[in-house]
């Protein structure tokens, strides 16, 4: 009950932050190239994060996308070839985005620094059918970036991932064989969960009492 209703409020805490860094999008535009197969947004091989001194490596990260690899997966619609990744600190990395549906699929990572990134992403889209390929650096700190799809609802049925970057900061919550689906995240600690359990027992203690002297 808790838990879910901490996943409700946390869900409305990013649709709210994802509006908000859409706005931001409208302002400042981002780098993008575009053909009938797909899109690439943000694209990055030479500009370093402030904290990197040079590219420290080449990450190739070839993944496979569509309703196949949501197979084994009660209640997953669709899903990723791998959905954890991993790359060292200041290294370039290139996604190849293999679209094996026959609807549009994306690969978008968030959280990026936005300097570098006009709100925070990269992001690959393919067509049905098609293939695509795109780069970006990473910055040099160990942290865990959110990885999806963009497509309505293609996250929530399944087409969620995560790159570990210098061994990542933790795992996110509702990434398929890896963590369950409403894990809180770390940023809500604990007290707020007694604190919200102090006010249900509360609230309800009060009802009680109010339909006693009913
Ligand atoms: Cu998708």
């Amino acid at each position: 009950m808790l838990r879910r209703f901490a996943a409700v409020i946390v869900s409305l805490l990013l649709a709210a932050a994802d509006l908000s860094a859409q706005d931001h999008h409208e302002h400042h535009g981002h780098r993008m190239s575009s053909d009938v197969s797909g899109m690439t947004m943000n694209e990055n091989t030479d500009r370093l994060p402030s904290e990197c001194a040079e590219i420290s490596g080449h990450v190739n990260l070839t993944v496979h996308a569509g309703r196949r690899h949501a197979e084994g997966r009660p209640g997953a619609m669709f899903g990723f070839s791998d959905h954890v990744f991993e790359a060292g600190p200041c290294s370039l990395v290139t996604v190849t985005l293999v679209n094996d549906d026959e609807i549009r699929h994306q690969w978008m990572i968030h959280g990026l620094p936005r300097y570098l990134y006009p709100g925070g992403m990269f992001h690959l889209e393919t067509a049905g059918g098609t293939r695509r390929s795109g780069s970006f650096i990473v910055p040099g700190d160990a942290r865990t970036y959110l990885v999806h799809c963009d497509m309505p609802q293609h996250m929530e049925k399944g087409m969620k991932a995560q790159l570990l970057v210098g061994g990542g900061s933790g795992d996110l919550w509702a990434v398929p064989g890896t963590s369950d689906a409403f894990r809180r995240e770390d940023y809500l600690g604990t007290g707020d969960a007694w604190a919200a359990l102090g006010i249900f027992i509360a609230t309800f203690l009060a009802g009680l009492i109010l339909l006693r002297r009913a």
